[in-house]
Parts: C-alpha cells; sequence; structure tokens
C-alpha cells in the first residue's frame, strides 16, 4: 500500500459523513495534496461524494495556520455570494469537520488530513480546448478576486512564504544549482543559461510594487484552470477550488498563472516542444474575462503590468521545477524520470514565446487602461 493509503481507514472513521462510506480512490491531477474521493450512500438517496485530502507535509509546515486561512475565506466568501443571490453550498468550498472538532484531523503517522463535500454537476478541465472556456475561467478568478477585495489581508497567514517572491525562487534555484547535490546540472545548461541570462526580469514585479505602483491584495496564487470547477451545463465558472495559497499578493500572479497554464494548448509537461506555444488569441479572451469579472477594480499600472505576471508566472514556474529537478524531485509530485525537467522546458518555451510577441500581448491589455 502506497504511503498516504496506509492510514485511510483510519481517516475515515475519524469524519462523519452522514451516511456509510462505500469507497474511497485517489482522485485528480493536483501535483501537491493526495487528493482522494469518497462515496457514501445514503438511505433512499442517490450516493454523496466528499473530498478527502492529506494535506502535503513538504509545501505546508503548518496545517494549523494553512486550515484557519481556508476556514476564515471559506465563509466570508459564502457569505458574500448568498448577499449576492448566490448558491453558497456550490459556488464557495466547505469545510467538514472531524468529528473530534477542529478544521481537520491528524493522522497517528502526523499526516493533517481535510475534507469538502463534491461539488456535484461541475467538470474540472485540465486544457482550455475553447476560447469561451478559458474566458469562463477567468471571469470566475477575476470575481473571486473582487469578492476578497474586502478581506482583511493581515488575518492571513503567509501558507508558504515567499511564494511568489521571484527573486526568492531565483536565489533558491542558484543554491541548487551550487550544490548540485545529485550531478543533475549537466543534464540541464540551456536551462540553467536560460534562468540566468534572465536576473533582472525576476525583480520587475517586486520593484514595481516597492515603487508603489501596485497594490498588495487578496490573491489565490495558483489559478491553474483544473482549480476551478465549472457548470457542467453552462460551461461558466462554479466555485474556486485548491485555497491553500490565498495569501496576500500582486493581481498580476493570478492573472499570469493562468495564462502560462491555459494559453498553451497542450499539458504542462508535454516533450514535444513544437507543440508547446502561447496561443495570443486565448490571452485576449483570458484578459478581457479576467477584468470583466474583476469589474473595473483594477488600476491603470495594475493592467499594464498584466503581460510580465504572465512572463513572470511561467518564469517563475520553470525556475521552481528546475531547482526541483536538482535538488531531487522534493516538492512536486512526478511520474517518470526528468519529469520536472520536462514542465520546466515547456515553461521556458511560452516565455520565450511571450519575449517574441510582447508587443502584441502590451497591445490587448493596454486598450482596457482607463483615460
Ligand atoms: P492540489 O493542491 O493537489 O492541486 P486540489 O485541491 O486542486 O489539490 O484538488 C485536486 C483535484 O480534486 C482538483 O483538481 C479537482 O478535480 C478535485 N476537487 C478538489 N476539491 C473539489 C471539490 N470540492 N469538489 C469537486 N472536486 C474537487
Ligand atoms: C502546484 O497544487 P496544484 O497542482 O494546483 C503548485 C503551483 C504550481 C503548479 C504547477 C502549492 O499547483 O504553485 O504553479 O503546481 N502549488 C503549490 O503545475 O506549490
Ligand atoms: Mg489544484
Amino acid at each position: 500500500m502506497a504511503q498516504a493509503e496506509q492510514p485511510l481507514q483510519e481517516v475515515l472513521a475519524a469524519f462523519d459523513f452522514g451516511a456509510p462510506v462505500v469507497g474511497a480512490v485517489r482522485y485528480g491531477c493536483g501535483h501537491i495534496n493526495d487528493t482522494f474521493v469518497v462515496h457514501t450512500q445514503p438511505e433512499n438517496r442517490c450516493c454523496r461524494r466528499f473530498i478527502l485530502q492529506r494535506m502535503s507535509a513538504a509545501a505546508f509546515k503548518r496545517p494549523d495556520q494553512l486550515m484557519e486561512n481556508i476556514i476564515g475565506i471559506t465563509e466570508y466568501l459564502g457569505r458574500q455570494i448568498a448577499a449576492r443571490g448566490g448558491d453558497r453550498t456550490r459556488e464557495a468550498m466547505e469545510v467538514l469537520r472531524p468529528k473530534s472538532g477542529g478544521p481537520y484531523y491528524t493522522d497517528s503517522q502526523g499526516g493533517a488530513w481535510r475534507v469538502y463535500p463534491f461539488v456535484e454537476g461541475t467538470v474540472c478541465h485540465q486544457a482550455a480546448d475553447t476560447p469561451e472556456l478559458f474566458a469562463a475561467s477567468g471571469r470566475a478568478f477575476g470575481r473571486f478576486q473582487l469578492l476578497l477585495s474586502s478581506y482583511p489581508a493581515e488575518t492571513l497567514h503567509e501558507t508558504i512564504p515567499n511564494f511568489h517572491n521571484t527573486e526568492d525562487r531565483l536565489a533558491k534555484f542558484k543554491a541548487a544549482l551550487a550544490a548540485d547535490k545529485l550531478g543533475r546540472a549537466a543534464d540541464c545548461r540551456p536551462e540553467v543559461d536560460f534562468v540566468l541570462a534572465r536576473e533582472q526580469d525576476c525583480s520587475v514585479a517586486l520593484n514595481a510594487m516597492r515603487e508603489g505602483k501596485l497594490p498588495v491584495r487578496v490573491t489565490h496564487n495558483d489559478t491553474k484552470l483544473n482549480n476551478v470547477l465549472m457548470d457542467e451545463t453552462t460551461g461558466e465558472g462554479v466555485c474556486i477550488i485548491d485555497l491553500d495559497t490565498v495569501m496576500p499578493g500582486l493581481v498580476l500572479y493570478d492573472f499570469g498563472d493562468s495564462i502560462r497554464f491555459g494559453t498553451n494548448h497542450c499539458a504542462e509537461d508535454e516533450t514535444d516542444l513544437s507543440k508547446v506555444s502561447l496561443d495570443v488569441d486565448l490571452f485576449a479572451a483570458y484578459t478581457a474575462a479576467f477584468l470583466e469579472g474583476t469589474s473595473g477594480s483594477l488600476t491603470n499600472h495594475e493592467i499594464k503590468y498584466l503581460p510580465w505576471g504572465a512572463k513572470l508566472m511561467a518564469l517563475e514556474c520553470g525556475i521552481r521545477f528546475l531547482t526541483d529537478y536538482l535538488v531531487g524531485d522534493e516538492y512536486f509530485h512526478i511520474a517518470r524520470e526528468k519529469h520536472n525537467l520536462d514542465r520546466c522546458r515547456t515553461q521556458f518555451k511560452l516565455v520565450a514565446d511571450m519575449e517574441v510577441r510582447w508587443s502584441e500581448l502590451e497591445a490587448i491589455v493596454t486598450q482596457y487602461c482607463k483615460p
């Protein structure tokens, strides 16, 4: 039995699912947490499902603080959604507390587990097959940003310190390169050089923030397409999930992380780089929809820097994959040899594409600046 499966029976017994559990199986494509779907069978009703997750101990050192953030955010979102006439049970996540109380359960091996009701009638997409689908995710992430615009940011814990601090990511990469503890640097000289040629870029958003041009907001920070559940009938965004990294940040991070994942028609770990490219029409569709979702609340500086958000999130993500490759794949789940190096290469291909098409990206965002 794999490590995560071992305590499953103990963990299932720790929660009251309201009906007998009839099965629990691995679920989803996340890179960080261990996710299971739990099937229950209420008498005279159809099966009810739940998402059970073991929070990654490698990523999250303080599950107590992480869950305090999530309880605060989900309850706040629930109130905002209800006040606007929405369905809070579908549009906001909800935490099912363990029988012992508290927001999560710690198993006898020290693993931290949480449960959410499964949001039914939704689909989780791994790729943006149409501009409409990608736009719907943009509206949902923009709206998420808007709904949290008055959330007391100072009460949030930094669940992963310096998460999108690209300067810090660069420093960690350099340290891993200098140590080269597994002798893997020789496999990735072009990727290493790609990063070193872009050291200055790593400071662009942070400099703008330090100069007071970009405000700190509450951001999601992990806005991949597969972190929004879409209505299976209408195709609209229903519920933003994966709230582990909701922290104070720059709006560029949320915009950029969606772009780096969704504007490329193939998977993040595609090995045929000739298939990996930035679809500028998808960039344009997402920009329009994201700004619609934020309902005019971004400043002109924020809008102008959106292409930098896209480039920096792709560059930073590639740097993180490369660093993890160098240190021995400690953070991101891998399914094959050199998996993190393959992922890094797709990100750098996107960065290179963005550089070639930079003036087009700038022209797209500039049309939304207020006069
Ligand atoms: P990770 O941090 O590892 O990416 P996620 O929280 O994104 O973990 O969950 C992994 C997958 O589980 C998601 O991509 C989605 O398919 C599914 N999922 C998570 N929460 C829910 C939910 N409340 N309802 C339905 N599906 C969910
Ligand atoms: C992780 O958790 P998941 O799979 O949605 C990671 C993101 C990366 C992404 C790359 C907490 O996202 O930062 O951009 O992988 N999440 C965390 O696919 O590190
Ligand atoms: Mg996820």
